[in-house]
């Protein structure tokens, strides 16, 4: 791997043609790499079980969402806006708030960690800071459990006045 590696960040100096075949090399190298590994450590009886936690798992989090009530909130305002529409809204504890791409992207969600509930972890609940949801319609979604108010903001339109407020009751 390690040697694959090197010959792929020499690649500029090859031809395109030469550069073309090893990249491909490489790729069909790393994906049979990693493959066997995860095969041989596992053993069929370990892997049936933990097939089976992750369908229940699936199942459950499927009755959840089933049952939940969810909102959605737009990034980018259809009429050009840089804003969160809705950007004043209740939600329920738990309740999913579903943040999608519509226009002006790129956009991301971000909790001020100062004004939010006392022992929420903002990193917990926001996107990173260089983290963006560039293709529309794409979605980020979060739950807040505890209650009061929460502030967040889009990174790149902050300055914009691109902020929002979700109060959890
Ligand atoms: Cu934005």
């Amino acid at each position: 791997m390690a040697s694959l590696t090197a010959a792929a960040v020499t690649i500029p100096s090859f031809t395109g043609l030469k550069a073309g075949t090893a990249a491909a090399r490489v790729g069909s190298s790393a994906a049979a790499g990693s493959k066997a590994p995860v095969a041989m450590a596992v053993s069929p009886r370990a892997s049936l079980k933990e097939v089976g936690v992750a369908v229940a798992a699936t199942a459950a989090s499927a009755v959840l969402a089933g049952n939940a009530l969810a909102i959605d909130v737009l990034l980018g305002g259809s009429d050009g806006s840089l804003a969160f529409v809705p950007s004043d809204f209740s939600v329920a504890p738990g309740e999913t708030i579903v943040f999608k791409n519509n226009a002006g992207f790129p956009h991301n969600v971000v909790f001020d960690e100062d004004e939010i509930p006392s022992g929420v972890d903002a990193s917990a609940i926001s996107m990173s800071d260089e983290d963006l949801l560039n293709a529309p319609g794409e979605t980020y979604t979060v739950t807040l459990k505890e209650k009061g108010t929460y502030t967040f903001y889009c990174t790149p339109h902050q300055g914009a006045g691109m902020v929002g407020k979700v109060t959890v009751n």
